[in-house]
């Protein structure tokens, strides 16, 4: 909406009966409520989305990060209702989200992956032979999956039955496909992304990586772009190979690669995200781009060719979740009593917040996006540090002083950690 207004684009936000305080409805210059707090039949609720769009004139939808972001049903729904799903095909989509499919339409596309089965595994038998190949540990995964939901790591032949029954019941059940393949299992990996631009005439432009490898549970909390890792050249090796993934899939609109990157350095194709995603912004910060607005250029039909965006600085973001970091995170929603905000040079707040506000326990926890940039990521650690000093948050607990320690951690400001980073973190309560 930010975008679309400097575009001088009028917008509609689509809201559920909990939401009608949130700050995207007073933001919109329309507003539609598309039912109860139940996901199910209001955000996921593709009839009451369309009936909307329709009795509001709208020409095109933005489906945001997550509900319908990737649904290959709804980018179809909207074509086939004339209105611009601001987004891949359905077939693109669809492409991307059968894990096996992609990562064999990777490997065609010359685009490193994990060593593992060439196909969907069947049964016991073919599992062990694949895993001998590749190598103990190994990773059994979902291809409807992603995200890290229902995968199992095996470390002996003797777990592998058991293991491979459970996956394909558990995938079965989560997804309604039992299909699952097998991959060598890296340890302690860093999770590294790059994020594309692709348009409808054939343009796909890299913006660089961003370091996700600060997660919990797969819950990513802190991101940041340049990676402490990523050389000139490992980004132009990464970049390359992102848009090679793009360009087989004809893609159209913003997407990102995600890259598992070993302790040599040596990266694999994990999967690919056909939406915007949550940590966009330290990408926009740093290559000074709007991401959101060349999306909508992109959907409009409008070209990247002769479009360079020049990186510089250090972007950092932290997740600002409604959880109690003193209790596993446990969520904590309620009335924000105080909800300042931090400013000064190089800092950015994204948020549907204010005092006085109510965070519903209907949703997500993240409550804000909290985005530094400065020079150097020296500089950038210390001003996301004043920032969370500067961010007050009453009548809630927040993931802000589990934030301010991860700043303060020796091992985080040294750069060199992989995903484990917070298995050994201890959050100190003061
Ligand atoms: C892996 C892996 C190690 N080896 N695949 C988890 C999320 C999903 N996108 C893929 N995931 C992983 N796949 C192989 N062959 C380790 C993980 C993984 C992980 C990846 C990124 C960030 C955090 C992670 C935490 C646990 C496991």
């Amino acid at each position: 909406m930010h975008a679309c207004r400097e575009m001088g684009i009028a917008s509609v936000a689509v809201y559920s009966t909990v939401d009608v305080d949130s700050l995207h409805v007073k933001y919109a210059d329309e507003a539609v409520c598309i039912g109860p707090p139940l996901s199910r039949e209001s955000y996921l609720n593709m009839p009451r989305i369309i009936a909307a769009a329709e009795v509001t004139n709208a020409d095109a939808i933005h489906p945001g990060y997550g509900f319908l972001a990737e649904n290959a049903d709804f980018s179809d729904v909207c074509h086939s209702s004339n209105i611009k799903f601001i987004g891949p095909s359905a077939e693109m989509i669809n492409q991307m989200g059968d894990k096996n499919t992609a990562k064999a339409t990777m490997i065609a596309a010359g685009v490193p992956v994990v060593p593992g089965s060439p196909g969907l595994v069947e049964d016991v038998a073919h599992a062990i032979e694949i895993a001998k190949k590749v190598g103990y540990p190994v990773i059994i995964k979902p291809t409807a999956g992603g995200g890290g939901k229902g995968m199992r790591v095996v470390h002996e032949e003797s777990q592998i039955e058991k293991n491979l029954k459970t996956a394909q019941n558990e995938a079965g059940m989560a997804f309604g496909n039992s299909g699952v393949y097998i991959e060598k299992y890296l340890e302690n990996p860093r999770h590294i992304e790059i994020q594309i631009l692709a348009d409808q005439h054939g343009n796909v432009i890299h913006l660089g990586e961003r370091d996700c490898t600060v997660q919990r549970r797969h819950q990513k909390l802190i991101e940041e772009t340049p990676s402490p890792v990523v050389s000139e050249e490992l980004r132009a090796e990464m970049g390359a190979a992102a848009v090679a993934a793009a360009k087989a899939i004809n893609y159209e609109g913003a997407g990102t690669i995600e890259f598992l990157v070993d302790k040599h350095k040596k990266f694999y194709f994990m999967e690919m995200n056909t939406r915007i995603q949550v940590e966009h912004p330290v990408t926009e910060q740093r290559y000074d781009v709007d991401l959101v607005r060349e999306q909508i250029l992109i959907a409009a039909g409008g070209s990247l060719a002769g479009k360079n965006f020049v990186p510089r600085g250090h972007s950092i973001e932290c997740r600002i979740n409604a959880e109690d970091p003193e209790h596993a995170f446990r969520p904590s929603p309620g009335e924000l009593q105080v909800f300042h905000t931090p400013g000064g040079p190089g800092v950015r707040v994204d948020s549907h917040c204010y005092a006085s506000y109510v965070v519903p326990s209907n949703y997500d926890s993240m409550i804000g996006k909290l985005i530094v940039t400065a020079h150097t990521r020296e500089e950038a650690i210390a001003r996301m540090s004043r920032a969370l000093d500067e961010f007050i948050v009453v009548g809630i607990k927040t993931t802000i002083p589990f934030h301010k320690q991860v700043m303060h951690d020796p091992v985080f400001q040294s750069g060199d950690f992989d995903t484990s980073f917070l298995e050994s973190f201890r959050f100190e309560k003061k």
